[in-house]
Parts: structure tokens; sequence; C-alpha cells
């Protein structure tokens, strides 16, 4: 039975249920600028999700210091032109680490620090991945299921998108005769 101000994670596939979530969709239509193929983006129906995040907030004042957001992502397998769907990635606003963890799926995590050094972190169920902070992060699905991961990170760190539409990664992750490679972007 459910107590009405408890929450829930289902631990095979990371949903949350019960108390305090609120949950954003992020449609193949908002993501314009972020693939390489941006023909092949506008060709995708606009309201395809790439991907839902699902959001515990038990925080009263975003902006508070100290607090924390949990959220787990449910990131779909798919394709752009030769590109697989991703994340935005973004930086934090506020240099602020976050833990991510691979519930389900396959797939590799990118950083990036702000000389455009990077690392490219394979991700599957039962990794754990710290991300430092001033180092943005975008995740790449780049297998048949969906990719999903669960996150922790300040709830005052804000997120910068912008940076990363005005100069990218310095990596795609392409699929090439069915196998995932990195190409670096031009
Ligand atoms: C995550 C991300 C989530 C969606 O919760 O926000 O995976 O990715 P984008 O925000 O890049 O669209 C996180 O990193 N929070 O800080
Ligand atoms: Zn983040």
């Amino acid at each position: 039975m459910e107590n009405n101000n408890i929450t829930y994670i289902n631990y095979e596939n990371g949903a949350l249920s019960g108390a305090n979530i609120s949950e954003g969709v992020t449609t193949i239509g908002k993501m314009a600028g972020f693939f390489k193929d941006e023909k092949a983006r506008a060709a995708i129906q606009p309201d395809t999700i790439a991907y839902r995040v699902q959001i515990h907030s038990a925080v009263t004042q975003a902006d508070k210091p100290g607090t924390l957001y949990y959220g787990v992502t449910f990131l779909n397998p798919g394709m752009v032109g030769n590109e697989y769907y991703m994340t935005k990635g973004h930086f934090h606003q506020k240099p602020t680490a976050e833990y991510y963890w691979c519930i389900q799926g396959q797939g590799k995590l990118l950083i990036m620090d702000k000389d455009r050094n990077y690392e490219v972190i394979e991700m599957s169920p039962g990794t754990l991945h710290y991300i430092p902070e001033e180092y943005a992060h975008r995740v790449v699905n780049t297998g048949e299921t969906p990719l999903i991961f669960g996150a922790c990170w300040p709830a005052d760190a804000g997120h910068d998108y912008q940076s990363i539409v005005n100069q990218g990664f310095p990596i795609r992750m392409i699929n090439k005769n069915g196998k995932p490679v990195i190409e670096a972007t031009i």
C-alpha cells in the first residue's frame, strides 16, 4: 500500500512514483542545433520523444545553497541521421559536481571541461560516474533499448545549455557499420 507522503524508486527501471515528483519531456522538435544533421532532425516528427526526466524535489527554494535534486532520465534509442539520440548536455552555472549512475541500457557519458578537454566514458547497468564541477556532461544512447540513468546534483547548480548550442562538444557518437564510433566535430 502506498503512503501519500512517500516517494518510491522502482529498482528494476529507476522509475519514481509517489510524492514530490515532476516530469520534463524533451522532444526532437526541441533539439534544434544539437545534432550534426539538422535536415535529418527537422524531418523527424517534432513530438517524437528523445528523453524524459523525472525529478524528485523536496526543495522549497531552488537557489538555496546546500539543497539537492534527484532525477532519473529515460533516454530513448534512435538516430538523427547517423548520430545516436543524446541529451542536450550542459555546464552547471555554478561549479558543482554531480553523480550519474546507469540503471538500464548501454551508452556513453561525454564530459568536457572549459578548455574542451573531453572524455568518453562507458555506461552500462551498474556503472557509477562522478562528474567534476566545471565539466559539461551529455549522455548518448548507443543501444537499442532505453538508456536509463539516475542523477543527483545541487539544486542551486543552474543549467547552461547555451554554451553547448554555441560550441557543442568536440566529438559526436556516430553509427558506423552498426557500431558506435567517435567522430571529431569540425
Ligand atoms: C540531469 C540532466 C538530464 C537531461 O538531470 O538534466 O539527464 O539532460 P539535459 O539537462 O542535458 O537535457 C543533470 O545533469 N542535471 O544536472
Ligand atoms: Zn547536470
